[in-house]
């Protein structure tokens, strides 16, 4: 399989440039974007501010009041966010980074992944010639600027976006991922928040490579094994998760290899279970359900097999997906005499949870 290459997109303080664009004279000043609580005059917190507030120490998340006090001796502005705005100008965009992308999947109103391995057939340089007429595009059609990081990966991308903000474009080579990750503290990976980044500077652990250094049973013993696992791959650069489109997909799956070709259910089955998880969280992840769920096998001579079984209502039931790939592996290997070398689960007939909810609602009439 041909190497990825990855880029995230993320527009630049984005409310708040929005409502520079908006209005031109707030540019050069500092500009508080405000989701107001109503409670009192100033009750709330910052959504977004742009860069000039932010030298003052202004930032997401802090209250209104305390970035009034860190600004009281500038001419300062302060906004009432404006989403549905902000929405149209994100669908705008996402429009326009769509069709740059192989795949294309949006995680949040200003940013989105392009798996763009294809377009640029593996080259890094194809690939920073693009992220550059990315941002020009976006520049000329909207006025606003980004900022993108390419990589082998999504995890690299993402920390790549964020390594030189405003208006940036950091390439980080397959080669270069570990020196571009050592040096950087452990907070820049997802999934470490304040608390973990507490408890890894406990252990001794504050940059990246002392995390790729650190002995992985001690990991373990402190996170349990999954996300232990997670951190010490991260910190590797290591990162295997699609670029997949999101809104209604037709399936969801994930396929693993086995330690060895086998028939034995009893090996079979922690592997499948542990797919039934990925793929259950995958699906409440997108707050979806499904009506069918199946088994993949590749067999040891290379072929593909599947069961599926298609339920009366829609479920995501993670119990119900255990037992189900159960009962159709065990089925499955009764039927034939061969050998699995990788196993694969699946759900499809997929709908939105509201979907089943509005169904059940008006089955019992309330
Ligand atoms: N947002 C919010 N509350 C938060 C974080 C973000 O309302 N705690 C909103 C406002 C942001 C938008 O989401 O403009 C995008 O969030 P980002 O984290 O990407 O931050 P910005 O785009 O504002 O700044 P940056 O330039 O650092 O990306
Ligand atoms: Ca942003
Ligand atoms: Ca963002």
């Amino acid at each position: 399989m041909q190497a990825r290459i990855i880029m995230l997109v993320d527009l630049d303080y984005f409310f708040a440039q929005i409502e520079e664009k908006r209005n031109p004279a707030l540019k050069d000043k500092p500009v508080v974007v405000c989701v107001y609580s109503g409670r009192t005059k100033d009750s709330g917190a910052v959504s977004t501010a742009n860069y000039v507030a932010r030298k003052y120490g202004v930032k997401s998340g802090i209250p209104i009041s305390l970035a009034k006090t860190k600004l009281k001796d500038v001419d300062a502005v302060f906004l009432p966010v404006d989403k549905e705005y902000y929405s149209k100008v994100s669908e705008k965009i996402m429009n326009i980074l769509r069709g740059y992308a192989d795949i294309f999947e949006q995680v949040s109103v200003d940013e989105a992944y392009l798996d763009v391995s294809q377009k640029t057939r593996g080259s890094y340089l194809d690939a920073s010639e693009l992220a550059a007429r990315i941002k020009d595009d976006v520049f000329n059609q909207q006025k606003l600027t980004c900022s993108i990081g390419v990589g082998p990966n999504k995890l690299v991308a993402k920390i790549a976006a964020d390594y030189q903000k405003p208006d940036g474009l950091t390439v980080v080579k397959p080669e270069y991922v570990l020196r571009f990750l050592s040096p950087l503290p452990v907070r820049r990976l997802v999934g470490v928040g304040r608390k973990t980044e507490q408890r890894l500077e406990t252990l001794g652990v504050k940059t990246i490579a002392q995390l790729a250094r650190f002995d992985i049973q001690k990991l373990v013993d402190v996170f349990g094994r999954n996300l232990a696992a997670y951190f010490h791959n991260a910190s590797l650069g290591i990162d295997e998760d699609p670029v997949e489109e999101r809104g209604e997909p037709e399936s969801l799956s994930k396929i693993s290899t086995l330690k060895e070709d086998t028939n034995d259910i009893t090996k079979i089955l922690p592997v499948a279970y542990h797919l039934c998880e990925e793929v259950h969280k995958k699906l409440t992840q997108r707050q979806l359900v499904c009506r069918s769920v199946s088994i993949y096998v590749v067999a040891s001579d290379l072929g593909m097999h599947s069961r599926s079984k298609t339920f009366e209502n829609p479920t995501s039931d993670l119990q119900l997906f255990k037992d189900t790939v159960k009962e159709l592996f065990e089925k499955f290997l009764a039927e034939t005499d061969l050998q699995a070398r990788r196993v694969g689960v699946k759900v499809s007939n997929l709908d939105k949870k509201e979907a089943m909810q509005k169904q059940l609602t008006s089955f019992f009439g309330g």
